[in-house]
């Protein structure tokens, strides 16, 4: 069984599939962190990437996530905290681009402290979560999802970060490295693929290729009206 999941983590992790799949940025990603260094997630589907794809080097804790109410705009403002707690580490922030924008102003904080940053986007054009929550349960409905895909490499380069983007898979090694080699705080804005996601309900049902009632939860559900606008 455990032979079986390693063996679907590797293929995924190794994917040289375009758009990028986030397993293969996991990979790269976990495969240059040192034992002291921290991650930080942002809140949605970063996160199950994270724990999924990136093994921890150490006992302690370097995994942060934004549970709890799991909050957007979480990883950029956490990672001061984190580089105050451990000035000696380098920390890496996982977003979505949604979730990026939230807080971006914080990244001219990263410059001001001079913390050794490193901003990872996952950049796929919407807000995945939701995206996928309509497409499945809202018979296919596509409302205030979708993203303008601001260039978070050029943005960063205006607030006085390292901007590095990357739109295929062979890139990404090379971009990578030349993150995890920068002296000042980077960001890399990473395209990926938007019907990439780590939860396995989704992916079996979107293979499925149909769509679903309304998950149940505690409260009586309103009956739910397409937007006469769409
Ligand atoms: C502050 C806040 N606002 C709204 C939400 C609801 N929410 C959960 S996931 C999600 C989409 C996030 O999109 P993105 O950051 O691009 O990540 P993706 O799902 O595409 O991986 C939203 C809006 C939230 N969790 N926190
Ligand atoms: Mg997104």
């Amino acid at each position: 069984m455990k032979a079986v999941a390693q063996r679907e983590r590797d293929e995924l992790e190794t994917s040289d599939v375009s758009p990028i799949q986030p397993p293969r940025v996991m990979r790269e990603l976990a495969a240059r962190l040192e034992p002291d260094d921290v991650v930080i997630s942002d809140a949605s589907f970063s996160a199950g990437w994270i724990a999924t794809h990136v093994p921890a080097k150490k006992a302690g804790r370097r995994f942060i996530y934004a549970r709890g109410q799991g909050g957007l705009g979480y990883a950029v403002p956490a990672a001061l905290g984190a580089a105050a707690a451990l000035p000696d580490s380098r920390v890496i922030t996982v977003s979505g681009d949604g979730g990026f924008g939230y807080a971006i102003g914080e990244l001219a904080t990263h410059v001001q402290q001079r913390i050794r940053s490193i901003n990872i986007v996952l950049n796929n054009g919407t807000l995945g979560w939701l995206a996928m929550w309509q497409r499945l349960f809202f018979d296919g409905l596509q409302q205030s999802v979708d993203l303008s895909g601001p260039d978070f490499a050029v943005v960063a380069g205006g607030l006085g970060l390292k901007g590095i983007r990357v739109d295929e898979p062979d890139r990404l090694a090379g971009a990578m490295d030349e993150a995890f080699t920068c002296d000042a705080p980077v960001v890399m804005d990473v395209r990926i693929d938007p019907d990439a996601t780590p939860i396995h309900s989704y992916r079996r049902r979107l293979a499925e290729g149909r769509t679903y009632p309304r998950p149940g939860t505690v409260y009586q559900l309103p009956p739910w009206r397409r937007s006469p606008s769409l």
